[in-house]
């Protein structure tokens, strides 16, 4: 049976603890327009992010420019910082999910190229690259880099230290988004398979199944890899969850939970011990983007627990989207008799 969507919103209008990751709507100190600004052909970029130059074509478009005539708005570390490049913004609006690769690498000088996602958040790009493997030195690309549907995406053209000059900005489709999250030779298959319309998860859909069903995480010394997989399903009203059962019940435990995904992730953890009639919601959790790692730490009270991977969104996520999630910290855990009778047999030795 498949519950309301309401069941899996509850587990994500849970208070979000320190772990959800924060943004900022603050952008950075405006400079003045100066006088005599020279004037480039074509559809050069804009100045700063609330004079972005709509890009019509996410999927193909191609433009050329000069930096030089341009402020310096902007600077992220990828990995050098400082720089006092002037720089250029393009924009545009994704209604579904796009692949694409940015491609700097014919310009002219030493480019450096970010990514942000709904707004401007200095420190805080999608993605970022300064040099990249280009024909020429010190050229920029980013690529493949999955973006998500309903979502304002910003394009900022930069340069190295103070370096300007012309550009060639290529923008395009690509097929390499998928896998990038393929499953490390030492993971271990999920098992479940993929959603589809009609789906009942009766696998490890956890508390949302009937009866409740869970993946069960064997402890080990090392990281536990699980390779899974999730998506939307049923015009997005419902989403594939997995609940990965881990026995804590002998002490107090620090767990990390690291997912990598083809869809933006939810990983967190729910409190088990009460029980699925009683659980309240997660523990703890956070959210990332697609194709990133997206993880959390939390040193966890003796009981029962679930580490919680779905996508964080009903949109369109194809069901056989890959994950893999890494679990540290999750070793047998030593029962406290056992070490009492270590005691007691050091007494007697
Ligand atoms: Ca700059
Ligand atoms: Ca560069
Ligand atoms: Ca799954
Ligand atoms: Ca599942």
């Amino acid at each position: 049976m498949r519950l309301p969507l309401a069941v899996s919103v509850i587990l994500l209008v849970a208070p979000v603890l320190a772990a959800a990751s924060g943004t900022s709507s603050e952008l950075p100190e405006k400079h003045s327009v100066p006088t005599g600004t020279p004037v480039y052909e074509g559809r050069v970029g804009g100045e700063d992010v609330e004079n972005a130059v709509p890009i019509p074509t996410a999927w193909d478009f191609y433009d050329t420019g000069n930096t030089c005539g341009f402020l310096d708005d902007y600077d992220e570390a990828c990995p050098y910082t400082g720089s006092t490049s002037p720089d250029v913004v393009y924009s545009f609006t994704l209604t579904s999910w796009l692949c694409i690769e940015i491609d700097l690498c014919a310009s002219a000088y030493d480019t450096k190229v970010y990514v942000y996602q709904d707004e401007v958040t200095p420190g805080d790009p999608l993605a970022c690259n300064d040099d990249a493997d280009c024909p020429t030195l010190y050229r920029s690309r980013i690529g493949p880099l999955l973006l998500d549907g309903g979502h304002t995406y910003y394009i900022v053209v930069d340069g190295y230290g103070n370096d300007c000059g012309e550009y060639e900005l290529h923008i395009s489709e690509w097929e390499g988004c998928t896998p990038c999250a393929p499953c490390p030779p030492d993971g271990i298959d999920e098992g479940e398979g993929p959603c589809y319309d009609g789906y009942v998860d009766n696998f490890n859909g956890g508390c949302n199944s009937v009866p409740p069903v869970f993946s069960v995480v064997e402890p080990s010394p090392e990281p536990i890899i699980f390779c899974g997989l999730g998506g939307n399903y049923d015009d997005n009203a419902f989403r594939d969850t997995d609940w990965y059962w881990m026995d804590l019940t002998c002490e107090e435990t620090t767990i990390t939970l690291d997912v990598v995904a083809e869809f933006p992730p939810v990983v967190g953890f729910v409190d088990m011990s009460p029980g699925c009639d009683n659980i309240t919601g997660f523990y703890s959790y956070v959210t990332g983007v697609q194709c990133y790692s997206t993880y959390i730490t939390e040193t966890l009270p003796a009981g029962e627990w679930v580490a919680f991977v779905a996508s964080s969104e009903w949109n369109n996520w194809p069901c056989d989207s890959e994950y893999h999630l890494t679990i540290s910290g999750y070793e047998q855990c030593v029962p406290a008799e056992s070490a009492s009778w270590g005691t007691l047999k050091a007494l007697y030795r």
